[in-house]
């Protein structure tokens, strides 16, 4: 055992103790367990892993966001294979560089995969969808096809999780750049623009920002994708803020995305739904959040606030959008009230860790038939800021959220995504290195326990 091995163990345990008197100003509907679980460090030290997979023959398929690579890791002896280098990848402290990957699904047959990254044209900065061939003798992805590129990319909510669907599509979660927002303030949040017939001829793609988007495996338009304003692209759904979780349950398609202060959301994706960004968050309640549009601010970069409260009449109400296509979330992490203490002097600088929000990286989904018999189809999600996963039992039909929400393996990182192994025994994390963090005291932290290192929490059956 390494004294990682040792310190992710007496994290694990530590977190255990802490479920026992959890403050009351965070997670106020998820609920704590104590499953006998127990934790190890499977490898240490990744350069950012963002994206894990199921790749070839049970090993574990990992990007690096700033490595700039795809590696192969044994779960079972951590023995790591670099599969890929790639470097045009264009990386960045927190949202650029290699995101996610995703098998085809005939991957037996054609050995194909496909990943997304940020890179540079000249000076600017885009984001492209990038087709290998899996080499399986020589252990490396070769024959790289940009499938699309010349989209959208930013400094913030980049999105990039791919997703292959039961109809053979490859679907795309893109961010909105985080337009609106902080230094962002004054540039146009344009997760409502839909693209115009002009825009699509000519390869502009640039209101492809907070959309989810739905390609053919060779990067085309898909004749069945939804008219949007009479136009056809690549657009699935629109009005998404940072969504970095997708995944399919038979062919329902899960997603989730961080909100604003309050509403991070579980959602299902649905063929030309609007998500409500950044008119709504949530629900449309009027509850601790109202747009306002800050690009239309007169000296935007002078003028202080955020975008986080309703400031004043410029903001407008959600409940002023009476949006047909409007598709609720079937869950919340968390509706807050307006008179929520969105500024806790206890968090100082950092008063976003103190929020209700759980910054949701990725989520998986646990089986009806699966061997843990309380997680049976559940939807697990993977928390950045609270450093813990999420279990969010589903209904018998899958169509929404039921019940409690439960919260296991709260250890001082950020859980950047959850994958469950196949025999549904092991719950597989990767750590971000760096950020900011509740520790298991509840209290903000700077220094991550397991900065870049791959975690497993393995089920014992009694
Ligand atoms: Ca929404
Ligand atoms: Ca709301």
């Amino acid at each position: 055992m390494t004294k990682r091995n040792l310190f992710g163990l007496i994290g694990l345990l530590v977190a255990m103790l802490a479920m026992v008197a959890w403050p009351a100003w965070a997670d106020p509907m998820a609920i704590p367990t104590s499953e006998p679980f127990t934790g190890r460090v499977v490898i240490q030290g990744l350069e950012a892993p963002w994206g894990m997979i199921w790749g070839s023959e049970g090993k574990l398929w990992i990007t690096e966001r700033q490595g700039k690579r795809v590696v192969e890791v044994n779960p079972l002896d951590g023995l790591k294979t670099v599969l890929l280098e790639v470097p045009e990848v264009h990386s960045g402290p927190q949202h650029e560089g290699l995101l996610g990957l995703v098998l085809a699904p005939d991957f037996d047959k054609s050995s194909l995969v496909f990943l997304n990254y940020t890179y540079m044209d000249g000076q600017k900065e885009l984001h492209k969808i990038v087709r290998y061939k899996y080499d399986a003798k020589a252990k490396k992805l070769i024959e790289p096809v940009d499938i699309l590129a010349g989209l959208p990319a930013w400094t913030d909510h980049q999105g990039g999780r791919l997703a292959f669907g039961p109809d053979g599509m490859l679907y795309f979660s893109k961010g909105e750049l985080g337009h609106n927002q902080g230094a962002n303030r004054c540039l146009l949040n344009e997760a409502q623009r839909l693209p115009t017939a002009a825009e699509v001829a000519a390869k502009d793609f640039s209101a492809y920002v907070g959309k989810i988007l739905r390609l053919t495996p060779d990067g085309g338009i898909p004749q069945d994708n939804p008219l949007l304003n009479g136009v056809r692209s690549h657009v699935f759904t629109l009005g998404h803020r940072n969504p970095q979780g997708l995944v399919f349950v038979g062919d329902r398609l899960f997603e989730v995305e961080q909100g604003p202060s309050t509403d991070d959301e579980l959602n299902i994706i649905v063929s030309g739904g609007n998500y409500g960004w950044p008119l709504i968050a949530g629900y449309p309640d009027d509850q601790a959040y109202a747009y306002i549009n800050w690009s239309e601010v007169p000296n935007c970069d002078k003028v202080p606030g955020n975008v986080y409260l309703p400031a004043d009449q410029s903001s407008i109400k959600e409940t002023s959008h009476n949006r047909e296509d409007y598709k609720e979330p079937i869950r919340t992490f968390y509706t807050m009230p307006s008179t929520y203490n969105f500024a806790d002097a206890k968090f100082g600088d950092l008063a976003y860790l103190g929020w209700a929000t759980i910054a949701p990286s990725s989520l998986d989904y646990y089986p009806a038939d699966g061997p843990i018999e309380l997680w049976r189809n559940s939807i697990v999600i993977s928390s950045l800021k609270n450093g813990a996963i999420y279990r969010v039992p589903l209904s018998a039909d899958q169509k929404q959220a039921q019940g409690d929400i439960f919260k296991y393996f709260h250890t001082r990182n950020r859980y950047r995504q959850v994958l469950i192994s196949p025999d549904g025994l092991a719950i597989y994390v990767i750590c971000d290195n760096a950020g900011n963090v509740i520790d298991e005291k509840g209290l903000p932290s700077q220094t991550m326990a397991n900065p870049g290192d791959l975690l497993v929490f393995e089920y014992k059956k009694q």
